[in-house]
Protein backbone atom coordinates (compact mmCIF):
# COMPACT_ATOMS: atom_id res chain seq x y z
CA UNK A 1 0.00 0.00 0.00
CA UNK A 2 1.61 3.44 -0.89
CA UNK A 3 2.19 5.73 1.68
CA UNK A 4 -1.10 7.87 1.44
CA UNK A 5 -3.13 5.22 1.69
CA UNK A 6 -1.44 3.96 5.28
CA UNK A 7 -1.82 7.62 6.08
CA UNK A 8 -5.80 6.95 5.23
CA UNK A 9 -6.10 3.77 6.86
CA UNK A 10 -4.79 5.16 9.83
CA UNK A 11 -7.00 8.37 10.20
CA UNK A 12 -9.72 6.50 9.41
CA UNK A 13 -9.44 3.84 11.90
CA UNK A 14 -8.47 6.75 14.81
CA UNK A 15 -11.44 8.16 14.12
CA UNK A 16 -13.44 5.45 14.57
CA UNK A 17 -11.74 4.35 17.64
CA UNK A 18 -12.42 8.23 19.14
CA UNK A 19 -14.59 7.77 21.78
CA UNK A 20 -15.60 11.10 22.53
CA UNK A 21 -15.61 14.63 20.83
CA UNK A 22 -12.73 15.96 22.78
CA UNK A 23 -10.65 12.74 21.26
CA UNK A 24 -12.64 12.93 17.66
CA UNK A 25 -11.14 17.03 17.74
CA UNK A 26 -7.22 15.88 18.47
CA UNK A 27 -7.85 13.42 15.65
CA UNK A 28 -9.22 16.19 13.12
CA UNK A 29 -5.83 18.09 14.56
CA UNK A 30 -3.46 16.14 13.87
CA UNK A 31 -4.79 15.36 10.88
CA UNK A 32 -6.25 18.95 9.31
CA UNK A 33 -4.53 21.31 11.57
CA UNK A 34 -2.10 23.45 10.66
CA UNK A 35 1.13 20.89 11.57
CA UNK A 36 -1.49 18.21 10.58
CA UNK A 37 -0.18 15.08 8.19
CA UNK A 38 -2.67 15.89 5.29
CA UNK A 39 -1.78 19.43 5.55
CA UNK A 40 2.23 18.58 5.79
CA UNK A 41 1.61 16.43 2.13
CA UNK A 42 -0.38 19.66 0.95
CA UNK A 43 2.69 21.89 1.52
CA UNK A 44 4.86 19.28 -0.34
CA UNK A 45 2.54 20.28 -3.69
CA UNK A 46 4.45 23.77 -4.15
CA UNK A 47 7.90 21.72 -4.95
CA UNK A 48 6.89 19.13 -7.15
CA UNK A 49 6.99 18.99 -11.44
CA UNK A 50 3.26 20.06 -12.82
CA UNK A 51 2.49 16.71 -13.89
CA UNK A 52 3.65 15.10 -10.67
CA UNK A 53 1.33 17.84 -8.51
CA UNK A 54 -1.59 17.22 -10.85
CA UNK A 55 -1.98 13.52 -9.73
CA UNK A 56 -0.71 14.17 -6.31
CA UNK A 57 -2.90 16.55 -5.48
CA UNK A 58 -5.82 15.49 -6.72
CA UNK A 59 -5.04 11.93 -4.55
CA UNK A 60 -4.15 13.78 -1.57
CA UNK A 61 -7.06 16.10 -1.76
CA UNK A 62 -9.42 12.86 -2.12
CA UNK A 63 -7.94 11.65 1.32
CA UNK A 64 -8.85 14.80 2.64
CA UNK A 65 -12.22 15.02 1.33
CA UNK A 66 -12.96 10.94 2.85
CA UNK A 67 -11.18 11.72 6.15
CA UNK A 68 -13.22 15.39 6.46
CA UNK A 69 -16.70 13.29 5.85
CA UNK A 70 -15.49 10.74 8.32
CA UNK A 71 -14.64 13.14 10.71
CA UNK A 72 -18.40 14.81 10.27
CA UNK A 73 -20.45 11.29 10.52
CA UNK A 74 -18.17 10.12 13.85
CA UNK A 75 -19.07 13.88 15.49
CA UNK A 76 -22.87 13.21 14.80
CA UNK A 77 -22.61 9.53 16.13
CA UNK A 78 -20.82 10.73 19.24
CA UNK A 79 -23.26 14.12 19.72
CA UNK A 80 -26.51 11.67 19.37
CA UNK A 81 -24.83 9.00 21.99
CA UNK A 82 -23.92 12.12 24.66
CA UNK A 83 -27.26 13.29 24.19
CA UNK A 84 -28.82 10.30 25.04
CA UNK A 85 -26.55 9.23 27.72
CA UNK A 86 -27.65 12.73 29.73
CA UNK A 87 -31.39 11.75 28.61
CA UNK A 88 -30.83 8.72 30.76
CA UNK A 89 -29.31 9.84 34.17
CA UNK A 90 -31.30 13.33 34.19
CA UNK A 91 -34.32 12.03 34.17
CA UNK A 92 -37.02 14.14 36.08
CA UNK A 93 -39.84 12.29 37.99
CA UNK A 94 -42.53 15.11 37.23
CA UNK A 95 -45.24 12.86 39.90
CA UNK A 96 -42.88 14.30 43.15
CA UNK A 97 -44.65 17.44 44.58
CA UNK A 98 -43.53 20.48 43.99
CA UNK A 99 -40.83 21.91 46.18
CA UNK A 100 -42.48 24.47 48.96
CA UNK A 101 -40.97 28.42 48.62
CA UNK A 102 -39.04 29.60 51.90
CA UNK A 103 -42.13 31.65 52.41
CA UNK A 104 -44.52 28.92 52.66
CA UNK A 105 -42.10 26.40 54.61
CA UNK A 106 -41.31 28.43 57.96
CA UNK A 107 -44.28 28.55 60.59
CA UNK A 108 -45.52 31.39 62.59
CA UNK A 109 -45.39 30.22 66.45
CA UNK A 110 -48.54 30.12 68.09
CA UNK A 111 -47.92 33.01 70.84
CA UNK A 112 -46.97 34.63 67.54
CA UNK A 113 -50.27 33.84 65.78
CA UNK A 114 -52.25 34.86 69.35
CA UNK A 115 -50.67 38.00 69.65
CA UNK A 116 -52.01 38.64 65.70
CA UNK A 117 -55.43 37.35 66.53
CA UNK A 118 -55.99 39.22 69.61
CA UNK A 119 -54.37 42.34 67.47
CA UNK A 120 -56.84 41.97 65.07
CA UNK A 121 -59.81 41.66 67.65
CA UNK A 122 -59.61 44.48 69.39
CA UNK A 123 -57.90 47.26 66.15
CA UNK A 124 -61.29 46.25 65.06
CA UNK A 125 -63.13 47.71 68.25
CA UNK A 126 -60.70 50.82 67.55
CA UNK A 127 -58.22 50.20 70.21
CA UNK A 128 -54.37 51.48 69.01
CA UNK A 129 -51.61 49.05 69.92
CA UNK A 130 -49.07 50.40 72.94
CA UNK A 131 -45.96 49.05 73.10
CA UNK A 132 -42.94 50.37 75.46
CA UNK A 133 -39.54 48.45 76.77
CA UNK A 134 -39.40 45.63 78.73
CA UNK A 135 -36.71 47.27 81.03
CA UNK A 136 -38.68 49.45 83.34
CA UNK A 137 -38.32 51.73 86.18
CA UNK A 138 -39.31 50.90 90.01
CA UNK A 139 -41.79 54.21 89.41
CA UNK A 140 -43.47 53.05 85.90
CA UNK A 141 -43.91 49.12 86.88
CA UNK A 142 -45.02 49.90 90.91
CA UNK A 143 -45.20 53.19 92.48
CA UNK A 144 -47.40 54.67 89.64
CA UNK A 145 -49.50 52.05 89.74
CA UNK A 146 -50.36 52.35 93.51
CA UNK A 147 -48.47 50.39 94.71
CA UNK A 148 -46.91 52.05 98.01
CA UNK A 149 -43.17 51.48 98.66
CA UNK A 150 -42.70 48.46 100.84
CA UNK A 151 -46.11 47.04 100.32
CA UNK A 152 -46.02 43.20 100.28
CA UNK A 153 -47.77 43.59 96.96
CA UNK A 154 -44.59 44.53 95.53
CA UNK A 155 -43.43 40.91 96.64
CA UNK A 156 -46.30 39.28 94.84
CA UNK A 157 -44.78 39.68 91.83
CA UNK A 158 -42.01 38.11 92.40
CA UNK A 159 -39.25 40.77 90.46
CA UNK A 160 -35.92 40.74 88.81
CA UNK A 161 -34.06 43.97 89.96
CA UNK A 162 -30.80 45.33 88.39
CA UNK A 163 -27.84 46.30 91.14
CA UNK A 164 -28.77 49.56 92.22
CA UNK A 165 -27.48 52.66 91.05
CA UNK A 166 -25.42 55.50 92.87
CA UNK A 167 -28.71 56.91 93.78
CA UNK A 168 -30.26 54.03 94.80
CA UNK A 169 -33.30 53.74 92.06
CA UNK A 170 -32.82 50.37 90.55
CA UNK A 171 -34.20 49.08 87.03
CA UNK A 172 -36.36 45.89 86.60
CA UNK A 173 -37.97 43.61 84.30
CA UNK A 174 -41.40 44.25 83.65
CA UNK A 175 -43.92 42.20 85.39
CA UNK A 176 -46.86 42.81 84.17
CA UNK A 177 -47.58 45.44 80.99
CA UNK A 178 -49.02 48.37 82.55
CA UNK A 179 -46.26 50.47 82.66
CA UNK A 180 -46.96 50.62 78.62
CA UNK A 181 -50.36 52.21 79.82
CA UNK A 182 -48.78 54.41 82.32
CA UNK A 183 -46.66 55.84 79.53
CA UNK A 184 -50.08 56.39 77.58
CA UNK A 185 -51.54 58.35 80.03
CA UNK A 186 -48.74 60.31 80.92
CA UNK A 187 -48.13 61.41 77.40
CA UNK A 188 -51.75 61.91 75.66
CA UNK A 189 -54.33 63.28 76.94
CA UNK A 190 -58.17 61.04 76.99
CA UNK A 191 -59.96 59.60 75.76
CA UNK A 192 -57.45 56.78 75.33
CA UNK A 193 -58.20 53.17 74.19
CA UNK A 194 -55.03 51.15 73.70
CA UNK A 195 -53.92 47.79 73.78
CA UNK A 196 -50.31 46.47 75.38
CA UNK A 197 -49.16 43.36 74.06
CA UNK A 198 -45.57 42.29 75.14
CA UNK A 199 -43.14 40.54 77.17
CA UNK A 200 -43.47 39.83 80.51
CA UNK A 201 -41.19 39.11 83.24
CA UNK A 202 -41.31 36.94 87.32
CA UNK A 203 -38.85 35.05 88.97
CA UNK A 204 -41.00 31.56 88.78
CA UNK A 205 -40.55 28.36 86.74
CA UNK A 206 -42.63 25.25 86.78
CA UNK A 207 -44.98 23.06 84.83
CA UNK A 208 -47.11 26.09 84.74
CA UNK A 209 -45.07 29.16 84.46
CA UNK A 210 -42.08 30.44 82.85
CA UNK A 211 -39.31 33.01 83.93
CA UNK A 212 -40.49 34.92 80.73
CA UNK A 213 -44.27 34.84 79.63
CA UNK A 214 -46.81 37.05 77.38
CA UNK A 215 -49.42 39.47 78.58
CA UNK A 216 -51.81 41.57 76.71
CA UNK A 217 -53.45 44.55 78.79
CA UNK A 218 -56.56 46.70 77.78
CA UNK A 219 -56.86 50.56 78.77
CA UNK A 220 -59.93 52.93 78.14
CA UNK A 221 -60.06 56.17 79.56
CA UNK A 222 -62.89 58.35 78.72
CA UNK A 223 -65.80 60.74 80.43
CA UNK A 224 -68.45 58.12 81.91
CA UNK A 225 -66.66 55.05 80.80
CA UNK A 226 -68.06 52.19 83.00
CA UNK A 227 -67.89 48.47 83.59
CA UNK A 228 -70.88 48.21 81.66
CA UNK A 229 -68.52 48.78 78.63
CA UNK A 230 -65.54 46.63 79.98
CA UNK A 231 -68.27 43.35 80.02
CA UNK A 232 -69.25 44.30 76.38
CA UNK A 233 -65.56 44.21 75.58
CA UNK A 234 -65.02 41.49 77.15
CA UNK A 235 -67.69 39.46 75.73
CA UNK A 236 -66.85 40.60 72.30
CA UNK A 237 -63.26 39.30 72.48
CA UNK A 238 -64.61 35.83 73.88
CA UNK A 239 -66.56 35.29 71.04
CA UNK A 240 -64.16 36.01 68.75
CA UNK A 241 -61.04 34.89 69.96
CA UNK A 242 -62.45 31.58 71.19
CA UNK A 243 -65.02 31.54 67.36
CA UNK A 244 -68.01 31.10 69.14
CA UNK A 245 -71.19 32.39 69.01
CA UNK A 246 -71.93 32.58 72.80
CA UNK A 247 -70.04 32.78 75.82
CA UNK A 248 -71.18 33.31 79.62
CA UNK A 249 -69.11 34.80 81.67
CA UNK A 250 -68.96 34.97 85.36
CA UNK A 251 -66.95 37.60 87.16
CA UNK A 252 -66.01 37.39 90.68
CA UNK A 253 -64.36 40.13 93.43
CA UNK A 254 -60.52 40.18 93.40
CA UNK A 255 -58.08 42.72 94.69
CA UNK A 256 -55.36 44.71 92.45
CA UNK A 257 -53.25 47.51 93.71
CA UNK A 258 -54.62 49.69 90.48
CA UNK A 259 -58.25 48.41 90.13
CA UNK A 260 -60.83 49.23 92.39
CA UNK A 261 -63.04 47.54 91.87
CA UNK A 262 -61.08 44.83 90.67
CA UNK A 263 -62.70 41.67 89.03
CA UNK A 264 -61.88 37.96 87.99
CA UNK A 265 -63.22 36.76 84.96
CA UNK A 266 -64.33 33.39 84.31
CA UNK A 267 -65.83 31.63 80.94
CA UNK A 268 -68.08 29.13 81.01
CA UNK A 269 -66.50 25.45 79.86
CA UNK A 270 -66.65 21.99 78.91
CA UNK A 271 -63.60 20.02 79.13
CA UNK A 272 -64.05 15.97 77.66
CA UNK A 273 -61.36 14.02 76.77
CA UNK A 274 -58.52 16.84 76.32
CA UNK A 275 -60.69 18.96 74.42
CA UNK A 276 -62.17 22.17 75.59
CA UNK A 277 -65.68 23.89 74.43
CA UNK A 278 -66.36 27.19 75.24
CA UNK A 279 -70.22 28.41 75.65
CA UNK A 280 -71.69 25.37 77.41
CA UNK A 281 -70.69 23.01 79.80
CA UNK A 282 -70.96 23.15 83.85
CA UNK A 283 -66.95 24.46 84.31
CA UNK A 284 -65.47 27.73 84.90
CA UNK A 285 -61.73 28.42 83.70
CA UNK A 286 -60.49 31.68 85.00
CA UNK A 287 -59.35 34.05 81.76
CA UNK A 288 -58.45 37.34 82.78
CA UNK A 289 -58.65 39.69 85.54
CA UNK A 290 -59.79 43.36 85.49
CA UNK A 291 -61.83 46.68 87.18
CA UNK A 292 -61.85 50.58 87.27
CA UNK A 293 -58.28 52.22 87.24
CA UNK A 294 -57.83 53.43 90.87
CA UNK A 295 -58.09 57.10 91.41
CA UNK A 296 -54.53 57.34 92.52
CA UNK A 297 -53.41 55.65 89.59
CA UNK A 298 -55.13 58.56 87.31
CA UNK A 299 -54.11 61.15 89.91
CA UNK A 300 -50.14 59.67 88.93
CA UNK A 301 -50.55 59.66 85.68
CA UNK A 302 -51.81 63.27 85.46
CA UNK A 303 -55.31 62.72 85.10
CA UNK A 304 -58.48 63.93 86.93
CA UNK A 305 -60.26 61.20 88.31
CA UNK A 306 -63.11 63.85 88.91
CA UNK A 307 -63.71 63.84 84.90
CA UNK A 308 -62.35 61.30 83.63
CA UNK A 309 -62.49 57.46 84.53
CA UNK A 310 -61.29 54.54 83.24
CA UNK A 311 -61.35 50.79 82.77
CA UNK A 312 -58.51 48.24 82.72
CA UNK A 313 -57.40 44.22 82.27
CA UNK A 314 -54.83 41.95 81.84
CA UNK A 315 -54.79 38.56 80.57
CA UNK A 316 -51.80 35.94 80.45
CA UNK A 317 -51.55 35.06 76.52
CA UNK A 318 -49.38 31.87 77.24
CA UNK A 319 -52.23 29.79 78.64
CA UNK A 320 -55.03 31.40 76.10
CA UNK A 321 -52.62 29.84 73.20
CA UNK A 322 -52.13 26.90 74.52
CA UNK A 323 -56.28 26.51 75.39
CA UNK A 324 -57.32 27.69 72.05
CA UNK A 325 -54.43 25.58 70.44
CA UNK A 326 -54.49 22.41 72.37
CA UNK A 327 -51.00 22.59 73.52
CA UNK A 328 -50.19 20.39 76.58
CA UNK A 329 -46.76 21.36 78.30
CA UNK A 330 -46.40 24.96 78.51
CA UNK A 331 -42.61 24.90 78.42
CA UNK A 332 -42.55 22.98 74.89
CA UNK A 333 -43.51 26.52 73.39
CA UNK A 334 -40.16 27.99 74.28
CA UNK A 335 -37.66 24.54 73.17
CA UNK A 336 -37.77 25.95 69.66
CA UNK A 337 -38.17 22.30 68.33
CA UNK A 338 -38.69 22.60 64.63
CA UNK A 339 -40.73 19.42 64.43
CA UNK A 340 -43.02 20.99 67.23
CA UNK A 341 -43.33 24.21 65.33
CA UNK A 342 -44.27 22.41 62.15
CA UNK A 343 -47.38 20.85 64.29
CA UNK A 344 -48.88 23.59 65.95
CA UNK A 345 -47.33 26.70 63.87
CA UNK A 346 -48.75 28.26 61.21
CA UNK A 347 -48.84 29.60 58.15
CA UNK A 348 -46.90 33.10 57.19
CA UNK A 349 -48.90 33.88 54.35
CA UNK A 350 -52.46 32.97 56.20
CA UNK A 351 -52.90 35.95 58.61
CA UNK A 352 -55.60 36.26 60.82
CA UNK A 353 -58.43 39.02 59.94
CA UNK A 354 -61.79 39.00 61.37
CA UNK A 355 -63.21 39.06 57.97
CA UNK A 356 -61.03 36.42 56.67
CA UNK A 357 -61.19 34.22 59.75
CA UNK A 358 -58.63 33.96 63.02
CA UNK A 359 -57.59 30.48 62.67
CA UNK A 360 -58.33 29.30 59.27
C1 LIG B 1 -54.21 39.82 85.55
C2 LIG B 1 -54.80 41.12 85.93
C3 LIG B 1 -54.93 43.39 85.34
C4 LIG B 1 -54.85 45.73 84.87
C5 LIG B 1 -54.31 44.47 84.77
C6 LIG B 1 -54.19 48.08 84.65
C7 LIG B 1 -53.31 48.95 84.03
C8 LIG B 1 -53.35 50.26 84.41
C9 LIG B 1 -54.21 50.70 85.34
C10 LIG B 1 -55.04 49.81 85.91
CL1 LIG B 1 -52.28 51.35 83.73
N1 LIG B 1 -55.02 48.51 85.55
N2 LIG B 1 -54.15 46.78 84.30
C11 LIG B 1 -56.03 45.90 85.56
C12 LIG B 1 -56.63 44.82 86.16
C13 LIG B 1 -56.09 43.55 86.05
O1 LIG B 1 -54.34 42.17 85.17
O2 LIG B 1 -54.57 38.83 86.10
N3 LIG B 1 -53.34 39.80 84.59
C14 LIG B 1 -52.73 38.61 84.09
Amino acid sequence: MSDLGKLETEILAAIAASADEAALENVRIGALGKKGSISALLATLGKMAPDERKTQGAAINAVKDKVTEALTARRDVLKSAALDARLASETVDVTLPVRESAAEQGRIHPLSQVMDELTAIFADMGFAIAEGPDIETDDYNFTKLNFPEGHPARDMHDTFFFNPKPDGSRLLLRTHTSPVQVRAMLAQKPPIRIIAPGRTYRIDSDATHTPQFHQVEGLVIDKGSHLGHLKWILAEFCKAFFEVDNVNMRFRPSFFPFTEPSLEVDIQCRRDKGEIRFGEGEDWLEILGCGMVHPNVLRNCGIDPDVYQGFAWGMGIDRIAMLKYGIADLRQMFEGDVRWLNHYGFKPLEVPTLAGGLST
